[in-house]
């Protein structure tokens, strides 16, 4: 076995290992080093087990071509070098084959390509996928949502010039022989307060800039709209053309959509007047009134006649107000709330990883000792809430996280430690909105879990949105919080690899003259065999009911060793023969 030793180089080559449960040693320097030697290699893709880990390139890289897609078409998961294309392969191929639901849960923070992933995944099934008219018809349809939702959903902010403001939950159905029926899209936690208030060097939603800038002279006649940005208070000045943005030609593509997702002429028409609407509210202005009855007076400066009445002063009422107004630099329930869908999320990750990893080795009846795994689910548990009422009804649901009253602001603050960082937020309004939240949150991650889960984990390389930047301090954070090293713990903890025995013995019969050229028996025999020939110890292996299990990741190296040598043997031999003949 001296040969497993050498393998471990493995991890020299120049692109590092494609599988981080085969990081020899593991620790989170070789982890990070793994990624960054894969990241300089534009490797953007990096496995643990099934999970893919995206690095965000920054740059468009020429691996999303049709080639590609025929590539990893019906090919098994880690028989190509990491790529989305394959965790989308293996979750469409699963619903279609073995009619299993499928969920993908793609996270990663502000720019760390989520929004860009998914776009990839749905590309690569709607390639894939039947080619009839109406099925064609379909894909469109759920191709070109994209655009529309990022038109009204999405705004530049300081960490992300194309920030999706909502959470997105699209659910596709597809018919037994694996086209796509449609689709519902589910949208969490529009960034509403974005339409009145936006924070420095950020801009509104992109419609109303691509409005401005694409409409033709004629439309913006009609809607009583001047190009000039700097005549709307809702637009922000110090941002409102973003590098790399052509909002004029955004605005063609999402007219576009717009029609092939099925709305009608006049239904466009609708929603710009109401965009245009939307900009010109804001530039109403308010003066104050005498309080009358116990309520403010307010009237809209310019006009007489229309008195608005309410609880509101001019002050409360006015845009310049909110501008001006400290609770920007605050985090605001908004934010909180998405933290808290985000430890929801990281929650049902863990919990799910374990899962399956557990559910494998029952499925497959090997006996595994469950140590380390105890171990991770007791860790990160313990809470205290002890805030408002309200927000301890919140919290008492976030089992993952610990809370705590910022002793400072007892009443209006509290910081609750995210796996993330540690955030201090502002308590608002009343909380009918969060409990509706909390309660649709919940029925998501309900209808998660009855799903088989995939898992694309983003990272963002830089805070400089630029290419070839890889700042280690930064993707350690983020493989942090994300819970990526524990990932390959687990993973590693019991049965590192494991391969379906057909597949296996398909890649390894070589190696042995019994199972050379054919195996005429079941498959798992012949890998038995197999392993035997090689001298294997029995430890380093357990056969499951369907699957071959790995322990330690340099068995896998040695295999791939002799399979090396035995193609090198074979080639001289061909050409040997070859020049015999000639
Ligand atoms: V946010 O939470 O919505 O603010 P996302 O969605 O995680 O965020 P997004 O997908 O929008 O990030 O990616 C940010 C930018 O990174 C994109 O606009 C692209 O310019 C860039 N990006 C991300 N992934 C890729 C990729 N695979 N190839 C090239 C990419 N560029
Ligand atoms: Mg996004």
């Amino acid at each position: 076995m001296s040969k497993m030793e050498v393998k471990t180089s493995l991890l020299d080559n120049m692109i590092g290992v494609g599988d981080m449960v085969l990081i020899e040693p593991l620790s989170e320097d070789t982890f990070i080093e793994n990624l960054k030697k894969r990241f300089d290699h534009n490797e953007i893709y990096t496995y643990i087990g099934s999970v893919v880990i995206s690095m965000n390139p920054y740059k468009s890289l020429p691996i999303y071509t049709a080639e590609k897609v025929e590539e990893y078409r019906n090919r098994n998961f880690y028989e190509l070098s990491p790529h989305i294309y394959a965790l989308a392969d293996e979750a469409y191929r699963s619903l279609r084959d073995q009619d299993k639901d499928q969920c993908i849960l793609i996270t990663g923070e502000s720019g760390a390509g989520k929004t860009e992933a998914s776009k990839f995944v749905m590309s690569y099934v709607a390639a894939v996928c039947g080619k009839g008219q109406e099925v064609n018809k379909v894909k469109e349809q759920l191709l070109q949502s994209n655009p529309v939702l990022e038109a009204f959903g999405n705004a530049k902010t300081v960490r992300n010039d194309n920030s999706s403001r909502f959470g997105k939950y699209m659910d596709i159905e597809f018919d037994f022989k694996g086209d796509p029926l449609g689709g519902v899209i589910s949208n969490y936690l529009l960034e509403k307060s974005r339409v009145v208030k936006q924070p420095r060097g950020e801009r509104n939603f992109h419609i109303f800039y691509q409005l401005l800038s694409g409409a033709s002279d004629d439309t913006l006649k009609k809607l009583k709209l001047d190009r000039d940005f700097s005549k709307y208070n809702y637009l922000s000045l110090d941002s409102a053309t973003v590098n790399g943005l052509d909002d004029a030609a955004s605005f063609r593509t999402v007219r576009n959509a717009m029609q092939i997702v099925g709305f009608m002429e006049d239904e466009v028409q609708s929603v710009l007047e109401l965009v245009a609407a939307v900009l010109k509210l804001g530039n109403i202005e308010f003066k104050p009134e005498s309080r009358c009855n116990g309520f403010d007076e307010s009237r809209i400066k310019d006009k007489n006649g229309e008195l608005i009445v309410g609880f509101f002063s001019s002050q409360r009422l006015s845009y310049m107000s909110w501008q001006n107004s400290t609770i920007l630099t605050d985090n605001s329930f908004e934010q909180f709330i998405i933290n808290y869908c985000n430890e929801k999320l990281q929650q049902i990750f863990i919990e799910l990883t374990l899962r399956e990893e557990q559910e494998e080795y029952i499925r497959e009846v090997i006996i595994y000792v469950a140590d380390f795994i105890i171990v991770v689910i007791l860790n990160p548990t313990t809470v205290y809430h002890n805030a408002e009422n309200y927000f301890s009804g919140l919290l008492i649901h976030l089992s993952t996280i610990l809370v705590y009253i910022c002793p400072l602001h007892v009443f209006c603050c509290l910081t609750v430690y995210h796996s993330l960082l540690n955030v201090v937020y502002v308590v608002m309004a009343p909380p009918t909105a969060g409990f509706q939240f909390r309660a649709s949150v919940g029925t998501l991650m309900k209808n998660l879990l009855t799903k088989n889960p995939n898992y694309i984990r983003c990272i963002k390389p830089n805070d400089k949105k630029a290419a070839h930047i890889f700042t280690d301090s930064l993707v350690c954070h983020q493989a942090r919080y994300l819970g990526l090293m524990e990932n390959v713990r687990v993973r590693r903890a019991g049965y590192a690899f494991r391969q379906p025995y057909e597949p296996c013995l398909e890649r390894y019969k070589m190696l042995c003259k019994q199972t050379w050229p054919h195996w005429k028996g079941p498959a798992r025999e012949g890998v038995e065999v197999l392993l035997k020939n090689l001298q294997v110890p029995a430890e380093e292996f357990a056969f499951g009911r369907s699957k071959i299990f790995i322990r330690n990741p340099r068995m896998l190296f040695f295999l791939e060793e002799k399979r090396r040598q035995c193609l090198e043997d074979l080639a001289t031999l061909i050409q040997k023969i070859y020049r015999g003949w000639k």
